[in-house]
């Protein structure tokens, strides 16, 4: 797409009620567009019809009415296309960009990709919540032509399901809204030392013992939580659905209780709250064992691009790797000198072995200096202490990832008064410095073009229950959703919070708790709350 046509828009004057803001909007000179019983959508020449079946579907949900398949595009009320019918239109990106006119008694739809059509589909159901239905039910749009496309590549959101498991249909909950706010990674991280939570066929004492328990209760009699194979397919589908990638992360070679309270031979050791945090990171059978586990982790999630494969905060727990005969051995064998080469070298072995099944390795960024190989890692930024990793990362080339505690962690409070969650030396991440992020890193142009993009992580200890995840994750997304789109010229939270008031109709709509800051709404603080057992398959 054209950067130069972008600038040329003028913005038009009463704003769309869409998040994330779109990148361009003008008001289109002829008639807007009634959409009302009867109306129908096309697909032109280049579009799946199973395609728009599914924004059939979402039209006639939103609008309450029977969407019908019109006979020709001239009769259709929405279009869907993959090319410019005319001179007189904007070029037609590719990717998750998209052009959308909403003009002269129908609104179309173009964009190279099915990205790009389903993310316009996102900007226009907003747009027709926000559009009161008549007496007759029609709903009327103003004429305008809109030009979007995202900032970041990468827009996402990580879930940790071992401190306390969410559940298939949470899931599900979630995928509905980050793909409603143009967001398309979602990071699983699926595996720590409370809960092992994904089933692996050649090991299933993964799950039946390692699945037990959570942050706040390790009572070995609890029914095991996790997913089964077959779940995950089924997430997996739905998240592809709307466009979103699963990312899957299996901890490695710390954040390992669970696995080894399962399979006790592979112990590495740990420190006071967890006894066996890390694997033993020398032990051929060991190393054998967490490959048979990728291989099946890949064969389950061909489509993931990456395997994240952990790699935080390992010296907590290191501390007997010197008594281990495997340990004391390989450092003779490879000529390590310290702890730090012997899990470096473990990184290396994993993150090849992850690199031979076709996937880049993602890692926390711990492993910026492992000498990973920078076409094949991604590094996920998570130490905002550690400006210097961040810079490192990037000089050396690496695609970052920017999820730094501050403010992208939403287990850290979202307001002053609040008691449970995070802070950092009394920092915290309310919805405005979440909304302006990345701003206040200052990134340099060279920078920024290797940033893939941004996440927000919610990590589970002090999250029990789902009304507490809710409401630590909502709005906070919405406002990670705009910063990952919205180029930051586009960006003004005075606009973004217009239009984030009728977002709450929807989340009460889909079943979704959350935060409200305009009211400050009581904290939900489940301190001392018994773990939820949801949506488990008969064991
Ligand atoms: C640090 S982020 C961790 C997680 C915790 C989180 C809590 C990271 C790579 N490690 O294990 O859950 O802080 O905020």
């Amino acid at each position: 797409m054209a950067a130069g046509l972008l600038s040329c828009l003028p913005i038009a004057a009463a704003e769309l009620p869409v998040i994330p803001r779109p990148v361009a909007e003008r008001p289109w000179a002829g008639d807007g567009v009634a959409i009302a019983p009867g109306a129908t959508v096309f697909a032109l020449p280049g579009v799946d019809a199973a395609e728009v079946e599914f924004y059939r579907a979402e039209l006639g949900k939103v609008l309450d009415l029977e969407v019908g398949i019109a006979e020709n595009a001239e009769t259709a009320t929405v279009r869907f296309g993959d090319a410019a019918p005319a001179d007189d239109w904007p070029n037609v990106p590719a990717g998750d960009g998209y052009t959308m006119r909403v003009g002269d008694g129908a609104v179309t739809v173009l964009a190279k990709d099915p990205a790009g059509r389903f993310y316009a589909l996102q900007s226009l159901l907003q747009m027709l919540e926000q559009a009161a239905p008549d007496e007759a039910g029609a709903r009327s749009l103003a004429g305008v032509e809109i030009v979007d496309r995202p900032r970041f590549g990468y827009r996402g959101f990580m879930l940790d399901e071992s401190r306390h498991f969410s559940g298939f249909e949470a899931v599900k909950r979630l995928l509905d809204g980050m793909a409603r706010y143009k967001l398309n990674r979602f990071h699983w991280h699926l595996t720590d030392s409370p809960g092992w939570r994904i089933e692996i066929k050649a090991f299933p004492e993964l799950t039946r013992i390692g699945g037990r328990g959570s942050e706040t209760n390790r009572d070995p009699d609890q029914p095991a939580q996790f997913y089964t194979q077959d779940q995950i397919r089924e997430i997996i589908a739905y998240a592809a659905q709307r466009h979103i990638v699963v990312i899957p992360e299996i901890d490695m070679p710390g954040h390992a209780d669970a696995a080894v309270r399962a399979y006790p031979e592979h112990d590495g050791g740990g420190y006071q709250k967890w006894p066996n945090f890390t694997f033993n990171p020398a032990r051929a059978e060991t190393l054998e064992f967490l490959e048979t586990i990728l291989r099946e982790v890949a064969a389950l999630f061909p489509d993931a691009g990456i395997i994240h494969f952990g790699g935080d905060e390992v010296h907590f727990g290191w501390h007997q790797w010197p008594n281990l005969p495997e340990v004391q051995e390989l450092k003779k064998r490879e000529n390590l000198d310290d702890l730090q080469g012997v899990e470096a070298w473990f990184n290396r072995r994993m993150a090849a072995f992850i690199n031979s099944l076709g996937f880049k390795t993602g890692g926390w960024d711990e492993i910026t200096a492992r000498d990973l190989p920078t076409d094949k890692t991604v590094i996920y930024w998570w130490r905002h202490d550690r400006r210097d990793v961040l810079n490192t990362a990037l000089e050396r080339g690496y695609p970052v990832v920017l999820c730094p505690r501050l403010p992208t962690y939403f287990d850290f409070v979202q307001h002053e008064s609040h008691n449970t969650g995070r802070r950092w030396s009394g920092g915290f991440n309310p919805l405005p410095n979440v909304y302006q992020f990345p701003a206040g890193l200052e990134l340099t142009e060279t920078q920024e073009s290797r940033v893939i993009g941004i996440q927000a992580c919610l990590w589970t200890e002090a999250a029990v229950t789902r009304a507490r995840r809710d409401f630590l994750t909502w709005p906070r997304l919405i406002a990670l959703a705009e910063a990952a789109w919205t180029p930051e010229k586009r960006k003004d939270f005075a606009s973004f919070e217009q239009r984030l008031r009728p977002q709450f109709a929807w989340l009460e709509a889909r079943g979704i708790g959350y935060y409200d800051p305009f009211e400050n709404s009581p904290e939900i603080s489940d301190i001392g709350a018994e773990p939820e057992y949801l949506d488990m398959p008969e064991q």
